[in-house]
């Protein structure tokens, strides 16, 4: 295992603890909000403490994005670390038990390392350029899956910039139309991990954040699968859109995307 993987593995299983305790512990929790369907809660800021500490131990001068605390250092230089410490955090404030701790390294603007944990299942999902991606250390694909009308679809609404609603609808009407089924657990990074051990066929979700991405994308690539933003392209980091799957299933997702989401709202 790469020595970055394992730092991120540890990270991961730090902030897993912290995030179990107060799951067992909600009513200790002070919740804030910040903006409309936007909470968090001293478990994201303590998990999130607790991964930028242990990559400080060993890396002090690497950068860092980070979702509550925001960026450190500059990016596109040398190694940047992107972090989502609680992915699912409604999930998490409600004991719905679908929630994921979400690291990736990027080196000079690639992704060359993926770490996604699930605390309460415990399962590790891990990547690295090159090497392919693994679940608990052992090795995980894609699904095979190449029908639309037998695959099963997981999503992610629209939850602050209600903008994309029809578009997304109209991608949702259509996909429930043509697929064996669509699920919307809420943990993006958990999902992209999902389509890299192939629970589910594909994924497609607008405007989401970097870290909720990262490593996901990475794991999916290791995994031989195919992420992209809505037009084909690798801008899903900064548009926030991304579609995955399998390659043969992945054609026929695109081709609904582009029919059915107009192109101001796929760039
Ligand atoms: P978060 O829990 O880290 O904030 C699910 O659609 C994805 O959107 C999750 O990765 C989740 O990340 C993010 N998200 C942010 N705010 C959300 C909200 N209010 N409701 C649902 N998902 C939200
Ligand atoms: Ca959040
Ligand atoms: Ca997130
Ligand atoms: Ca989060």
């Amino acid at each position: 295992m790469h020595p970055l993987v394992n730092i991120a593995t540890q990270a991961a299983l730090e902030a897993g603890e912290i995030i179990r305790h107060y799951q067992e512990h909600i009513d200790q929790l002070d919740i804030e909000s910040k903006g409309k369907n936007d909470y968090v809660s001293q478990v994201d800021k303590q998990a999130e403490n607790a991964i930028i500490q242990t990559i400080r131990k060993y890396h002090p001068n690497h950068a860092i994005l980070a979702e509550e605390s925001g960026r450190q250092g500059k990016e596109n230089q040398g190694v940047e670390w992107i972090i989502d410490p609680l992915d699912g955090t409604t999930n998490f404030l409600h004991q719905f038990p679908q929630f994921s701790i979400s690291i990736a390294v990027r080196e000079k603007g690639k992704l060359q390392h993926a770490v996604i944990y699930d605390p309460m299942r415990d399962e590790m999902f891990t990547a690295s350029r090159g090497q392919g991606a693994f679940l608990n250390n052992r090795r995980i694909r894609v699904s095979e899956q190449k029908d639309l009308d037998d695959s099963l679809l997981a999503t992610g609404f629209p939850y602050h910039d209600f903008s994309y609603i029809d578009s997304y609808l109209a991608s949702f009407k259509s996909f429930m139309q043509q697929t064996a089924g669509i699920r919307r657990a809420g943990s993006a990074a958990l999902d992209l991990a999902y389509v890299a051990c192939g629970r589910v066929d594909g994924f497609w979700e607008f405007n989401l954040k970097p870290w909720d991405i990262a490593a996901g994308v990475l794991l999916i690539k290791e995994a031989g699968g195919l992420a992209t933003d809505f037009n084909g392209g690798e801008n899903f980091l900064d548009s926030g859109n991304i579609m995955a799957a399998n390659p043969k299933l992945y054609k026929q997702m695109a081709k609904v995307i582009g029919q059915t989401v107009p192109a101001e709202h796929r760039a």
